[in-house]
């Protein structure tokens, strides 16, 4: 059986990720390709709720504490996420190490480099397809909401973008599918949708997941 892809949505606060994730499973589950939505990070774990609670400001970490805690929550999620590929589903993930490096190095901290926030990440299954919704913080901030979590500032926002483009000229940021997030909703869910069909169809019967 051949195995199932991993693809993943990487972008901004607010760039539509969790709106294009929804349409494109229910897109690929309509058309009876068997598929899993998972978001990271998954506040539903006991890492996760911690997690959750220092994004909502109720409690303080260390800058690589919390980088780890975000880094664990990926890797508890491994092995289930590596049983549903081999048995041919194709995983679709709302955020991943991408977000884990930029959001973590954009807080300016001496110590904690968009480098030294790779390696905890390092030999986690890395996706067949990244898609990257691109979008200025200025224009993602017009879709409201921000200001409720501990990320959403426009000045903070601003240099993950930044480093999000550093990314781009390591091998990380070579994984990109850039997408230009600032069309309408049905122009991003058209062109993501081709993106994700044919990397579905691509033959990979025998090759196992990247690291
Ligand atoms: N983080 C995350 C780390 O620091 N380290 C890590 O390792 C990880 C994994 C929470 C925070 O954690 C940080 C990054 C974040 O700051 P989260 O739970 O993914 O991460 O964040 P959420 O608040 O759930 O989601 P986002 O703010 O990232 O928003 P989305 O999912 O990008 O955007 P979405 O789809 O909710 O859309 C936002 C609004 O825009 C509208 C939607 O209807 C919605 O109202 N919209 C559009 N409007 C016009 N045109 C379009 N094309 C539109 N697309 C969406
Ligand atoms: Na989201």
């Amino acid at each position: 059986m051949a195995r199932g892809k991993l693809i993943v949505f990487e972008g901004l606060d607010r760039s539509g990720k969790s709106t294009q994730c929804e349409r494109l499973v229910s897109y690929l589950t309509e058309k009876g390709v068997p598929v899993k939505h998972r978001r990271f990070p998954d506040r539903t774990t006991p890492i996760g709720q911690m997690i959750n609670n220092y994004l909502q400001g109720q409690t303080e970490q260390e800058d690589h504490v919390i980088h780890l805690l975000f880094s664990a929550n990926r890797w508890e999620a491994v092995p289930s996420i590596e049983a549903d590929i081999n048995a041919g589903i194709t995983v679709i993930i709302d955020r991943y190490y991408y977000s884990g490096c930029v959001y973590s190095a954009a807080k300016n901290n001496p110590s904690l480099s968009l480098s030294w926030s790779r390696h905890p990440e390092e030999g986690l299954p890395r996706p067949d397809l990244c898609l990257f919704l691109d979008i200025s913080a200025e224009d993602a901030a017009k879709r409201g909401g921000w200001g409720e979590e501990r990320y959403e500032k426009q000045e903070l926002q601003d240099r993950v973008r930044q480093l999000f483009a550093d990314m781009r000229a390591t091998d990380d940021g070579s994984d990109f599918v850039t997408i230009n997030a600032g069309q309408s909703l049905e122009e991003v869910a058209s062109a993501i949708r081709q993106h994700a069909e044919s990397c579905i169809e691509a033959k990979l019967d025998s090759s196992p997941l990247r690291r």
